[in-house]
């Protein structure tokens, strides 16, 4: 994925007209559009196609099994046109390497999590959060997902894995974490779900994002 503003768009509405509206009105200013669960559910798979024609899309199904099912979860998420997925590492090297062999066949990415941005990412993560940050290196991830709302991890993570692979960030905004932080300590795009697409003004909040990530950038 090509960084430009250093912004993704979690779209985690769940509707397909609004999803569409929200994109029209802020590709301008984002490098992706990434859609999980929520959005998924609600429109359907022809959903990513369709954002697709907007920004690349990033599938945020956290994929989290066996190495066959988690091939055949990339594999139905490519073949709908998404540019990269994002993978849980925890589930092991495996399972891992299952999502990134698939996503070489397609010429696609896989981000790893390796830390999760919310409060309760305290109680099992933060122990294994290194290790996995390590596994992502090995297995030729394209990158990794880190959280906004901890700067220092973010900064530890950035340590382990060099400048090779990317870093997505989650958090700002909702969850408290701040763009510039996240992009001070080591983030090269930041993911802003609901301080964009609950605003009255979508675009204007979404321009005012990268003006901060440029306020640190240049
Ligand atoms: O650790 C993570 N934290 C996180 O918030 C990993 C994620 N993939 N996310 C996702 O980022 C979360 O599921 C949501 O889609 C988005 C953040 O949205 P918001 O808090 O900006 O609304």
């Amino acid at each position: 994925m090509i960084k430009n503003k250093g912004l993704i768009l979690s779209m985690d509405v769940v509707e397909k007209q609004k999803a569409i509206m929200i994109a029209e009105e802020t590709c301008d200013s984002v490098d992706a559009i990434k859609v999980g669960y929520p959005l998924v559910l609600g429109a359907g798979i022809g959903i990513i196609g369709e954002l697709a024609r907007y920004a690349p899309v990033i599938a945020d199904f956290k994929v989290a099994d066996i190495p066959n099912t988690n091939k055949l979860i990339c594999e139905h998420v490519f073949k709908a046109g998404a540019d990269s997925v994002i993978s849980h590492g925890f589930p092991g090297r495996d399972s891992l390497s299952s999502c990134i062999e698939t996503a070489e066949e397609f010429g696609k990415e896989v981000y790893v999590v390796a830390e999760m941005s919310h409060p309760g990412a305290t109680d099992f993560f933060l122990p294994v959060a290194e290790s996995i940050a390590e596994m992502a290196v090995e297995c030729g991830a394209a990158g990794v997902v880190a959280p906004a709302t901890r700067p220092d991890s973010l900064k530890r993570i950035r340590n382990i894995i060099g400048n090779e692979l990317k870093i997505m960030s989650p958090g700002v905004g909702a969850q408290g974490g701040k763009a510039s932080d996240a992009i001070s300590s080591g983030a090269d795009w930041i993911i802003v779900g609901r301080s964009i697409y609950k605003s009255q003004y979508p675009k204007k909040v979404a321009e005012s994002i990268v003006a901060e990530i440029e306020s640190v950038t240049r």
